[in-house]
């Protein structure tokens, strides 16, 4: 009879597909599991959906955690889990318990952590449980042993995963995704790792500046089927650096222009990628589908962008835009305001940055959000060395909100509530589908920094109050 192995994704505001489960689920051995995928975003009673499928011969509890709210629903639900199957192991994966494992483990009911890339290392930690053998040794977790302490084995190596197995995507109810997203949209991830070192991401600590991506070939091949399956009209690339290797971009391109694919496509660039990128290259990813990029464009700085090591100039920003129009791509821009220390003059540059860019094209969108420090990285060393004090539990962790306008370490009140105004002011000033009169006051208020009286903000959040993030 198979075991059941049950992964869960926590809670969580949007409806991407969860693709960390999928790509450790469809490494397994699907003749020995029971793969069951229990999603709370999807269903209304997750914890009853857990207990019928581990009561049928389970042998493990997976779930997938990010930082902030997913902490809390996964904590809760691993506690329950324990209460009901004290014998079954709870595994706690994914960019939390990767940074934090130790921490992560004075949860009691968490037996092991697994860091980094999960596929291997969880295929081999459920052969261990199956054979009621020690975990001793086994490359990439952390666990508790008999005598309940802490056991940190070596991190594993990254692999390349185009050594891995397609996505099984039968795991997943696919059109339950797509009615709550919206969108008949398929997530993908073509790649994993990032390249880059910025001192305020944590991928350099969680992927070691590794990067593999598919190959082209083998992405049309599964895309295409995939798409005779569930007639997806947009792909959605997760990647942290979809742009990184612009033959292989190319070849992408190619292949669903050869598949006749009637899809558009979305995928993350640097600036500097997208100023690189071939006419040539471009234009094929025109003609393949690409719909939009999204560019980390951080801060309107030079001195920012140095401090953080984001490797771009500030031209390069201008020109990936300039490139954008020139095909008719939409941008979705991600805006970091302030780092520690960062001067007035600084913000204001990123601010005035964020309009100019704005005036370019009604395709461009603003993400701004404020900086919070994050382990794992440069920045946060240095903070450390100045006494700063981070979140030392889950609890603490779980109230960690990467999207707060509450609070800034570095910003004054003043300023925040200047921000928010600028940042609800410049969307109604640019928004194509905005009535035009509203657009007009609201392009004067941000020209003239004029926000007194904010009637028109206060009218639009009381009629679309905006959902929490975390
Ligand atoms: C999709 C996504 C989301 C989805 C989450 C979907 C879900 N499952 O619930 C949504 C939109 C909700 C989301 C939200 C946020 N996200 Co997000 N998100 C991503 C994104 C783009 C893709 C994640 C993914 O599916 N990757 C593909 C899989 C295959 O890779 P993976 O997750 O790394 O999984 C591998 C390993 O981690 C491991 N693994 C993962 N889980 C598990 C579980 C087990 C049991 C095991 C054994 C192994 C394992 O094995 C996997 C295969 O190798 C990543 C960037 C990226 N490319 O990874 C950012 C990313 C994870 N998000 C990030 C951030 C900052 C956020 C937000 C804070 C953004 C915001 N401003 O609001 C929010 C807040 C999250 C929250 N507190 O609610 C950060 C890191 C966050 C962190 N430290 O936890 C990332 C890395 C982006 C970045 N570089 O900044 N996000
Ligand atoms: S911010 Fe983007 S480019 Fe920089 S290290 Fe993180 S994933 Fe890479």
């Amino acid at each position: 009879m198979k075991k059941t192995v049950v992964l869960y994704n926590p809670y969580a505001v949007f409806y991407t597909m969860p693709l960390a489960l999928i790509a450790i689920g469809s490494y397994l051995d699907t003749d020995k599991y029971k793969i069951e995928i229990i999603d709370a975003r999807i269903e209304k009673n997750p914890l009853e959906k857990i207990k019928q499928a581990l009561s049928n011969n389970g042998i493990c509890f997976a779930t997938t955690v990010l930082t902030g709210a997913p902490i809390k629903d996964a904590q809760k639900i691993s506690q329950e889990v324990k209460k009901m199957f004290p014998q079954i192991p709870v595994v706690w994966g994914g960019w939390h318990p990767s940074l934090f494992p130790e921490q992560t483990l004075k949860e009691p009911s968490i037996d092991v952590v697994v860091k980094g890339q999960g596929e291997i290392i969880f295929k081999e930690l459920l052969e261990r449980f199956e054979t009621n053998t020690s975990l001793d040794g086994l490359q990439g977790i952390s666990y508790k042993n008999k005598e309940n302490q802490v056991v940190t084995n070596p991190e594993r190596t990254m692999v390349d995963i185009n050594d891995f197995p397609a996505f099984n995507y039968d795991l997943i109810d696919v059109p339950a995704y797509m009615k709550l997203s919206g969108r008949k949209q398929l997530d993908y991830i073509s790649s994993q790792g990032c390249r880059f070192r910025c001192s305020f991401c944590a991928d350099p600590f969680m992927y070691k500046r590794g990067w593999y991506g598919f190959s082209a070939e083998r992405m049309g091949d599964e895309i295409e089927a995939l798409w005779k399956k569930y007639k997806f009209e947009h792909v959605h690339f997760q990647d942290e650096t979809f742009f990184t290797n612009s033959k292989r971009v190319k070849a992408i391109a190619e292949e669903f222009i050869k598949r006749k694919l009637p899809i558009s496509w979305f995928g993350t660039m640097r600036a500097d990628q997208g100023v690189r990128l071939d006419e040539e290259v471009w234009e094929i990813c025109k003609k393949s589908g690409l719909e939009k990029v999204m560019i980390g464009m951080e801060a309107g700085s030079q001195e920012m962008l140095d401090y953080i090591q984001k490797d771009i100039k500030l031209h390069h920003i201008y020109d990936s835009a300039a490139k954008c129009i020139k095909y008719d791509i939409g941008i979705n821009f991600s805006i970091i305001i302030g780092f520690p220390d960062e001067s007035e003059q600084s913000v204001n540059a990123t601010l005035a940055m964020v309009k100019e860019l704005r005036k370019m094209s009604s395709k461009f969108n603003m993400g701004i959000f404020y900086y919070k420090p994050y382990p794992g990285n440069k920045i946060a060393d240095e903070l450390t060395t100045k006494g700063f004090k981070f979140a030392t539990t889950l609890e603490e962790w779980s109230d960690f909100d990467y999207v707060s306008t509450k609070k800034s370490d570095w910003l004054s009140e003043t300023q925040i509530k200047e921000i928010e105004n600028f940042k609800f002011y410049q969307q109604l000033a640019f928004n194509r589908r905005e009535i035009p009169v509203l657009k007009n006051i609201a392009k004067w208020r941000i020209e003239k920094k004029m926000y007194a009286f904010p009637i028109e903000r206060k009218l639009k959040e009381w009629l679309m109050p905006t959902p929490r993030m975390a």
